[in-house]
Protein backbone atom coordinates (compact mmCIF):
# COMPACT_ATOMS: atom_id res chain seq x y z
CA UNK A 1 0.00 0.00 0.00
CA UNK A 2 1.12 3.58 -0.35
CA UNK A 3 2.70 5.41 2.59
CA UNK A 4 2.52 9.19 3.04
CA UNK A 5 4.41 12.16 1.60
CA UNK A 6 7.89 12.93 2.91
CA UNK A 7 8.74 16.32 4.31
CA UNK A 8 12.12 17.52 3.11
CA UNK A 9 15.04 17.10 5.52
CA UNK A 10 17.44 20.06 5.28
CA UNK A 11 21.16 19.25 5.14
CA UNK A 12 23.14 20.73 8.03
CA UNK A 13 26.67 22.07 8.12
CA UNK A 14 29.34 19.94 9.81
CA UNK A 15 29.36 16.29 10.68
CA UNK A 16 26.54 14.11 12.01
CA UNK A 17 27.20 11.69 14.86
CA UNK A 18 26.86 7.95 15.15
CA UNK A 19 23.95 6.83 17.29
CA UNK A 20 24.39 5.12 20.63
CA UNK A 21 21.13 3.54 21.62
CA UNK A 22 19.68 1.12 24.14
CA UNK A 23 19.38 -2.43 22.82
CA UNK A 24 16.76 -4.55 24.57
CA UNK A 25 18.52 -7.81 23.67
CA UNK A 26 21.81 -6.94 25.38
CA UNK A 27 20.24 -4.64 27.93
CA UNK A 28 22.80 -1.89 27.36
CA UNK A 29 23.84 0.91 25.04
CA UNK A 30 25.33 0.00 21.68
CA UNK A 31 26.81 2.23 19.00
CA UNK A 32 25.05 1.44 15.76
CA UNK A 33 27.26 0.93 12.75
CA UNK A 34 24.97 0.71 9.73
CA UNK A 35 26.32 0.61 6.20
CA UNK A 36 25.71 3.42 3.70
CA UNK A 37 22.06 2.35 3.66
CA UNK A 38 20.72 1.86 7.19
CA UNK A 39 17.86 -0.62 7.46
CA UNK A 40 15.05 -0.23 9.97
CA UNK A 41 11.82 -2.14 10.42
CA UNK A 42 9.23 -0.51 12.68
CA UNK A 43 6.08 -2.38 13.58
CA UNK A 44 3.05 -0.51 12.30
CA UNK A 45 -0.44 -0.04 13.65
CA UNK A 46 -3.32 -2.43 13.87
CA UNK A 47 -5.70 -0.03 12.18
CA UNK A 48 -8.36 0.96 14.66
CA UNK A 49 -8.25 3.73 17.27
CA UNK A 50 -5.40 5.38 15.35
CA UNK A 51 -3.43 7.55 15.95
CA UNK A 52 -3.30 7.94 19.71
CA UNK A 53 -0.48 9.70 21.54
CA UNK A 54 1.11 6.37 22.49
CA UNK A 55 1.39 5.42 18.82
CA UNK A 56 2.67 8.88 17.96
CA UNK A 57 5.33 8.76 20.70
CA UNK A 58 6.65 5.42 19.48
CA UNK A 59 6.81 6.52 15.82
CA UNK A 60 8.48 9.74 16.95
CA UNK A 61 11.31 7.73 18.52
CA UNK A 62 12.03 5.86 15.29
CA UNK A 63 11.73 9.02 13.25
CA UNK A 64 14.58 10.43 15.36
CA UNK A 65 16.69 7.34 14.67
CA UNK A 66 16.33 8.04 10.97
CA UNK A 67 17.05 11.75 11.31
CA UNK A 68 20.30 10.97 13.12
CA UNK A 69 21.28 8.54 10.36
CA UNK A 70 20.36 11.01 7.61
CA UNK A 71 22.53 13.61 9.33
CA UNK A 72 25.49 11.22 8.94
CA UNK A 73 24.80 11.29 5.17
CA UNK A 74 23.54 7.73 5.17
CA UNK A 75 20.46 6.69 3.29
CA UNK A 76 17.70 5.01 5.23
CA UNK A 77 15.70 2.03 4.07
CA UNK A 78 12.59 2.01 6.24
CA UNK A 79 9.89 -0.65 6.21
CA UNK A 80 6.66 -0.58 8.21
CA UNK A 81 3.67 -2.90 8.22
CA UNK A 82 -0.04 -2.46 8.85
CA UNK A 83 -1.67 -5.36 10.69
CA UNK A 84 -4.78 -5.10 8.55
CA UNK A 85 -6.15 -8.47 9.55
CA UNK A 86 -5.98 -9.79 13.11
CA UNK A 87 -8.34 -10.74 15.96
CA UNK A 88 -8.58 -7.29 17.62
CA UNK A 89 -9.38 -5.56 14.32
CA UNK A 90 -12.09 -8.11 13.49
CA UNK A 91 -13.51 -7.84 17.00
CA UNK A 92 -13.71 -4.06 16.75
CA UNK A 93 -15.40 -4.21 13.34
CA UNK A 94 -17.90 -6.72 14.72
CA UNK A 95 -18.56 -4.60 17.83
CA UNK A 96 -19.22 -1.50 15.74
CA UNK A 97 -21.14 -3.33 13.01
CA UNK A 98 -18.78 -2.14 10.28
CA UNK A 99 -16.92 -3.96 7.55
CA UNK A 100 -13.40 -4.83 8.76
CA UNK A 101 -11.81 -3.86 5.41
CA UNK A 102 -13.49 -0.46 5.49
CA UNK A 103 -12.44 0.06 9.12
CA UNK A 104 -8.81 -0.80 8.32
CA UNK A 105 -8.77 1.49 5.28
CA UNK A 106 -10.31 4.40 7.12
CA UNK A 107 -7.96 4.13 10.09
CA UNK A 108 -4.89 3.65 7.90
CA UNK A 109 -5.85 6.78 5.96
CA UNK A 110 -6.20 8.71 9.22
CA UNK A 111 -2.80 7.41 10.39
CA UNK A 112 -1.20 8.62 7.16
CA UNK A 113 -2.69 12.08 7.64
CA UNK A 114 -1.47 12.24 11.23
CA UNK A 115 2.02 11.05 10.31
CA UNK A 116 2.19 13.65 7.54
CA UNK A 117 1.04 16.43 9.87
CA UNK A 118 3.63 15.39 12.47
CA UNK A 119 6.40 15.33 9.81
CA UNK A 120 7.23 11.68 10.45
CA UNK A 121 9.38 10.36 7.61
CA UNK A 122 7.47 7.75 5.61
CA UNK A 123 8.66 4.19 5.07
CA UNK A 124 9.78 3.33 1.54
CA UNK A 125 7.72 0.16 1.86
CA UNK A 126 4.41 0.25 3.70
CA UNK A 127 3.01 -3.27 3.64
CA UNK A 128 -0.31 -4.66 4.82
CA UNK A 129 -0.63 -8.11 6.36
CA UNK A 130 -3.20 -9.06 3.74
CA UNK A 131 -0.91 -8.20 0.85
CA UNK A 132 1.90 -10.13 2.57
CA UNK A 133 -0.08 -13.41 2.72
CA UNK A 134 1.44 -14.88 -0.49
CA UNK A 135 4.86 -14.46 1.14
CA UNK A 136 3.76 -15.76 4.53
CA UNK A 137 2.36 -19.11 3.37
CA UNK A 138 5.69 -20.52 2.07
CA UNK A 139 7.43 -19.49 5.29
CA UNK A 140 4.93 -21.43 7.40
CA UNK A 141 5.24 -24.39 5.03
CA UNK A 142 9.01 -24.24 5.40
CA UNK A 143 8.79 -24.12 9.20
CA UNK A 144 6.68 -27.25 9.02
CA UNK A 145 9.23 -28.99 6.80
CA UNK A 146 11.92 -28.05 9.29
CA UNK A 147 9.93 -29.68 12.10
CA UNK A 148 9.51 -26.31 13.84
CA UNK A 149 5.73 -26.15 13.42
CA UNK A 150 2.86 -28.45 14.28
CA UNK A 151 -0.86 -28.66 13.76
CA UNK A 152 -3.53 -28.41 16.43
CA UNK A 153 -7.14 -28.79 15.27
CA UNK A 154 -6.25 -27.30 11.90
CA UNK A 155 -4.29 -24.35 13.32
CA UNK A 156 -0.53 -24.31 12.91
CA UNK A 157 1.75 -23.41 15.79
CA UNK A 158 5.43 -22.55 15.98
CA UNK A 159 7.45 -24.56 18.44
CA UNK A 160 9.55 -22.14 20.50
CA UNK A 161 11.83 -25.01 21.45
CA UNK A 162 13.04 -25.24 17.86
CA UNK A 163 15.05 -22.04 18.29
CA UNK A 164 18.12 -22.31 20.51
CA UNK A 165 18.16 -18.51 20.75
CA UNK A 166 14.57 -18.24 21.97
CA UNK A 167 14.44 -15.69 24.78
CA UNK A 168 17.39 -13.64 23.61
CA UNK A 169 15.39 -10.53 22.66
CA UNK A 170 13.42 -9.99 25.87
CA UNK A 171 15.52 -12.06 28.32
CA UNK A 172 12.47 -12.91 30.41
CA UNK A 173 11.95 -16.03 32.49
CA UNK A 174 9.28 -18.58 31.59
CA UNK A 175 6.76 -17.34 34.17
CA UNK A 176 6.98 -13.75 32.95
CA UNK A 177 6.69 -14.90 29.35
CA UNK A 178 3.60 -16.90 30.14
CA UNK A 179 1.88 -13.95 31.78
CA UNK A 180 2.70 -11.59 28.92
CA UNK A 181 1.71 -14.16 26.33
CA UNK A 182 -1.78 -14.32 27.85
CA UNK A 183 -2.01 -10.52 27.96
CA UNK A 184 -0.71 -9.86 24.49
CA UNK A 185 -2.53 -12.02 22.00
CA UNK A 186 -1.18 -15.48 22.88
CA UNK A 187 -3.16 -18.51 24.07
CA UNK A 188 -0.96 -20.22 26.69
CA UNK A 189 -3.89 -22.11 28.19
CA UNK A 190 -5.07 -23.82 25.02
CA UNK A 191 -4.92 -27.57 25.61
CA UNK A 192 -2.77 -29.64 23.27
CA UNK A 193 0.05 -27.17 22.72
CA UNK A 194 3.59 -28.51 23.06
CA UNK A 195 4.67 -25.45 24.97
CA UNK A 196 2.15 -22.94 26.34
CA UNK A 197 4.17 -20.12 24.77
CA UNK A 198 4.02 -21.49 21.22
CA UNK A 199 2.46 -18.81 19.00
CA UNK A 200 0.11 -19.39 16.09
CA UNK A 201 1.56 -19.19 12.60
CA UNK A 202 -1.60 -19.89 10.63
CA UNK A 203 -5.16 -19.92 11.89
CA UNK A 204 -7.56 -22.26 10.09
CA UNK A 205 -10.58 -20.49 8.60
CA UNK A 206 -13.34 -19.74 11.13
CA UNK A 207 -16.99 -19.44 10.27
CA UNK A 208 -17.88 -15.84 9.43
CA UNK A 209 -14.26 -14.64 9.40
CA UNK A 210 -12.10 -13.72 6.43
CA UNK A 211 -9.75 -16.42 5.12
CA UNK A 212 -7.29 -16.92 2.30
CA UNK A 213 -5.96 -19.86 0.33
CA UNK A 214 -2.97 -21.16 2.27
CA UNK A 215 -1.84 -23.89 -0.14
CA UNK A 216 -0.87 -26.95 1.89
CA UNK A 217 -1.87 -25.09 5.06
CA UNK A 218 -5.52 -24.98 4.05
CA UNK A 219 -7.68 -21.87 4.10
CA UNK A 220 -7.00 -19.50 6.93
CA UNK A 221 -5.19 -16.35 7.95
CA UNK A 222 -1.72 -15.56 9.23
CA UNK A 223 -0.59 -15.25 12.82
CA UNK A 224 0.73 -11.89 13.97
CA UNK A 225 4.47 -12.50 14.37
CA UNK A 226 5.05 -14.28 11.06
CA UNK A 227 3.50 -11.25 9.32
CA UNK A 228 6.34 -8.96 10.34
CA UNK A 229 8.95 -11.67 9.69
CA UNK A 230 7.74 -12.22 6.13
CA UNK A 231 7.79 -8.49 5.40
CA UNK A 232 11.17 -7.86 7.04
CA UNK A 233 12.89 -10.84 5.41
CA UNK A 234 11.42 -9.95 2.04
CA UNK A 235 12.91 -6.45 2.14
CA UNK A 236 16.03 -6.90 4.25
CA UNK A 237 16.92 -10.51 4.91
CA UNK A 238 18.64 -11.25 8.22
CA UNK A 239 20.87 -8.94 10.21
CA UNK A 240 19.17 -5.63 9.48
CA UNK A 241 20.08 -2.73 11.72
CA UNK A 242 17.07 -2.02 13.93
CA UNK A 243 13.71 -3.52 14.71
CA UNK A 244 11.57 -1.08 16.62
CA UNK A 245 8.29 -0.75 18.44
CA UNK A 246 6.83 0.08 21.82
CA UNK A 247 8.08 -1.83 24.87
CA UNK A 248 4.92 -3.95 24.81
CA UNK A 249 6.23 -5.55 21.62
CA UNK A 250 9.50 -6.89 23.07
CA UNK A 251 7.61 -9.97 24.23
CA UNK A 252 6.01 -11.84 22.64
CA UNK A 253 6.03 -10.09 19.27
CA UNK A 254 9.70 -9.37 18.65
CA UNK A 255 10.88 -12.44 20.53
CA UNK A 256 8.66 -14.74 18.47
CA UNK A 257 9.45 -12.98 15.21
CA UNK A 258 13.17 -13.33 15.83
CA UNK A 259 12.73 -17.05 16.56
CA UNK A 260 10.68 -17.63 13.41
CA UNK A 261 13.31 -15.92 11.30
CA UNK A 262 16.26 -17.60 12.99
CA UNK A 263 14.81 -21.09 12.49
CA UNK A 264 13.84 -20.29 8.89
CA UNK A 265 17.28 -19.05 7.89
CA UNK A 266 19.63 -20.74 10.36
CA UNK A 267 21.13 -17.28 10.93
CA UNK A 268 21.29 -15.15 14.07
CA UNK A 269 20.18 -12.51 14.88
CA UNK A 270 17.25 -11.24 12.85
CA UNK A 271 17.89 -7.61 13.80
CA UNK A 272 21.24 -6.41 15.09
CA UNK A 273 19.50 -4.16 17.60
CA UNK A 274 16.05 -4.20 19.18
CA UNK A 275 14.85 -0.78 20.24
CA UNK A 276 11.75 -0.19 22.35
CA UNK A 277 9.94 2.97 23.29
CA UNK A 278 8.25 3.52 26.66
CA UNK A 279 4.50 3.53 27.17
CA UNK A 280 2.42 6.68 27.26
CA UNK A 281 -0.31 6.69 29.87
CA UNK A 282 -3.48 8.70 30.41
CA UNK A 283 -5.08 9.03 33.84
CA UNK A 284 -2.52 6.71 35.38
CA UNK A 285 -2.92 3.81 32.97
CA UNK A 286 -1.19 2.83 29.73
CA UNK A 287 -3.03 4.48 26.85
CA UNK A 288 -4.62 1.52 25.12
CA UNK A 289 -7.41 0.65 22.78
CA UNK A 290 -8.73 -1.96 25.15
CA UNK A 291 -9.09 0.56 28.01
CA UNK A 292 -10.27 3.33 25.71
CA UNK A 293 -8.25 6.00 27.56
CA UNK A 294 -7.03 7.64 24.38
CA UNK A 295 -6.02 11.08 23.17
CA UNK A 296 -5.97 11.25 19.39
CA UNK A 297 -3.62 13.25 17.18
CA UNK A 298 -6.49 13.93 14.80
CA UNK A 299 -8.72 15.28 17.57
CA UNK A 300 -6.03 17.72 18.70
CA UNK A 301 -5.54 18.80 15.09
CA UNK A 302 -9.27 19.38 14.73
CA UNK A 303 -9.13 21.44 17.92
CA UNK A 304 -6.64 23.68 16.13
CA UNK A 305 -3.48 22.49 17.88
CA UNK A 306 -0.42 23.03 15.70
CA UNK A 307 1.10 19.61 14.86
CA UNK A 308 4.52 21.10 15.64
CA UNK A 309 3.33 21.57 19.24
CA UNK A 310 2.16 17.95 19.39
CA UNK A 311 5.58 16.92 18.15
CA UNK A 312 7.28 19.06 20.79
CA UNK A 313 5.09 17.47 23.47
CA UNK A 314 6.32 14.04 22.36
CA UNK A 315 9.93 15.22 22.23
CA UNK A 316 9.78 16.61 25.76
CA UNK A 317 9.97 13.05 27.14
CA UNK A 318 12.81 10.59 26.73
CA UNK A 319 11.68 7.88 24.33
CA UNK A 320 12.46 5.10 26.80
CA UNK A 321 10.54 6.61 29.68
CA UNK A 322 6.97 5.67 30.50
CA UNK A 323 5.14 8.96 30.83
CA UNK A 324 1.73 10.46 31.28
CA UNK A 325 -0.08 12.62 28.74
CA UNK A 326 -1.66 15.65 30.41
CA UNK A 327 -3.06 18.99 29.28
CA UNK A 328 -0.04 20.58 30.89
CA UNK A 329 2.37 18.64 28.66
CA UNK A 330 0.59 20.08 25.65
CA UNK A 331 0.36 23.60 27.11
CA UNK A 332 4.10 23.62 27.82
CA UNK A 333 4.80 22.45 24.27
CA UNK A 334 2.63 25.20 22.77
CA UNK A 335 4.40 27.83 24.88
CA UNK A 336 7.80 26.45 23.84
CA UNK A 337 6.81 26.54 20.17
CA UNK A 338 5.80 30.20 20.52
CA UNK A 339 9.11 31.07 22.20
CA UNK A 340 11.15 29.27 19.53
CA UNK A 341 9.19 30.86 16.69
CA UNK A 342 9.65 34.32 18.16
CA UNK A 343 13.38 33.64 18.56
CA UNK A 344 13.95 32.56 14.93
CA UNK A 345 11.77 35.31 13.46
CA UNK A 346 14.39 37.96 14.15
CA UNK A 347 16.89 38.95 11.41
CA UNK A 348 19.92 37.99 13.51
CA UNK A 349 20.86 36.38 16.81
CA UNK A 350 23.57 34.62 18.83
CA UNK A 351 25.69 32.13 16.87
CA UNK A 352 24.00 28.74 16.53
CA UNK A 353 27.04 26.63 15.59
CA UNK A 354 27.44 25.25 19.11
CA UNK A 355 23.69 24.63 19.33
CA UNK A 356 23.71 22.35 16.27
CA UNK A 357 26.48 20.31 17.91
CA UNK A 358 24.53 20.17 21.17
CA UNK A 359 21.42 18.85 19.45
CA UNK A 360 23.51 16.30 17.58
CA UNK A 361 25.25 15.23 20.77
CA UNK A 362 21.99 14.88 22.68
CA UNK A 363 20.30 12.75 20.03
CA UNK A 364 23.37 10.58 19.47
CA UNK A 365 23.25 9.82 23.19
CA UNK A 366 20.32 7.37 23.22
CA UNK A 367 18.00 9.89 21.54
CA UNK A 368 17.99 12.34 24.42
CA UNK A 369 15.37 14.65 22.90
CA UNK A 370 14.65 16.48 26.19
CA UNK A 371 18.33 17.52 26.31
CA UNK A 372 18.08 18.69 22.70
CA UNK A 373 15.02 20.79 23.56
CA UNK A 374 16.82 22.27 26.55
CA UNK A 375 19.71 23.32 24.29
CA UNK A 376 17.32 25.11 21.90
CA UNK A 377 15.59 26.69 24.90
CA UNK A 378 18.92 28.14 26.03
CA UNK A 379 19.61 29.61 22.59
CA UNK A 380 16.10 31.10 22.46
CA UNK A 381 16.60 32.56 25.94
CA UNK A 382 19.91 34.17 24.89
CA UNK A 383 18.21 35.53 21.81
CA UNK A 384 15.55 37.11 23.97
CA UNK A 385 17.84 38.58 26.63
CA UNK A 386 21.00 39.46 24.69
CA UNK A 387 20.27 39.01 21.01
CA UNK A 388 23.24 38.75 18.66
CA UNK A 389 24.66 39.85 15.33
CA UNK A 390 24.88 36.54 13.46
CA UNK A 391 22.50 37.00 10.53
CA UNK A 392 22.70 33.31 9.63
CA UNK A 393 21.78 32.03 13.10
CA UNK A 394 17.95 32.08 12.96
CA UNK A 395 18.08 30.12 9.69
CA UNK A 396 20.56 27.59 11.09
CA UNK A 397 18.34 27.00 14.12
CA UNK A 398 15.24 26.63 11.96
CA UNK A 399 16.96 24.09 9.72
CA UNK A 400 18.53 22.15 12.60
CA UNK A 401 15.23 21.87 14.48
CA UNK A 402 13.54 20.75 11.27
CA UNK A 403 16.22 18.26 10.18
CA UNK A 404 16.97 16.68 13.56
CA UNK A 405 13.70 17.01 15.46
CA UNK A 406 11.09 17.15 12.70
CA UNK A 407 9.67 20.42 14.03
CA UNK A 408 8.72 23.10 11.50
CA UNK A 409 9.19 26.58 12.95
N1 LIG B 1 0.33 -4.00 14.57
C1 LIG B 1 1.07 -4.30 15.75
C2 LIG B 1 2.55 -4.32 15.51
S1 LIG B 1 3.01 -5.39 14.22
C3 LIG B 1 0.73 -3.33 16.89
O1 LIG B 1 1.27 -3.49 17.96
N2 LIG B 1 -0.14 -2.36 16.59
S2 LIG B 1 -0.67 -1.28 17.65
O2 LIG B 1 -1.56 -0.43 16.91
O3 LIG B 1 -1.20 -1.93 18.79
O4 LIG B 1 0.56 -0.46 18.12
C4 LIG B 1 1.36 0.25 17.20
C5 LIG B 1 2.63 0.73 17.89
O5 LIG B 1 2.31 1.64 18.92
C6 LIG B 1 3.42 -0.42 18.56
O6 LIG B 1 4.81 -0.21 18.40
C7 LIG B 1 3.04 -0.28 20.03
O7 LIG B 1 4.06 -0.76 20.87
C8 LIG B 1 2.90 1.22 20.14
N3 LIG B 1 2.01 1.60 21.26
C9 LIG B 1 0.76 1.17 21.52
N4 LIG B 1 0.27 1.75 22.64
C10 LIG B 1 1.24 2.56 23.12
C11 LIG B 1 1.36 3.45 24.25
N5 LIG B 1 0.38 3.60 25.12
N6 LIG B 1 2.52 4.13 24.39
C12 LIG B 1 3.54 4.00 23.52
N7 LIG B 1 3.48 3.18 22.42
C13 LIG B 1 2.36 2.48 22.23
ZN1 LIG C 1 5.14 -6.19 14.10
Amino acid sequence: MHAWPASEVPALPGQGRDLRIHDTATGGLVTLDPGPVARIYVCGITPYDATHMGHAATYNAFDLVQRVWLDTKRQVHYVQNVTDVDDPLLERAERDGVDWVALAEKETALFREDMTALRMLPPQHYIGAVEAIPGIVPLVERLRELGAAYELEGDIYFSVESDSHFGSVSNLDAAAMRLLSAERGGDPDRPGKKNPLDPMLWMAAREGEPSWDGGSLGRGRPGWHIECVAIALDHFGMGFDVQGGGSDLAFPHHEMGASHAQVLTGEFPMAKTYVHAGMVALHGQKMSKSKGNLVFVSQLRRDGVDPAAIRLALLSHHYRADWEWTDEVLRDAMARLDRWRAAVSRPDGPSADALVEEIRGALANDLDAPAALAAVDRWAQRQETEGGTDTGAPGVVTRAVDALLGVAL
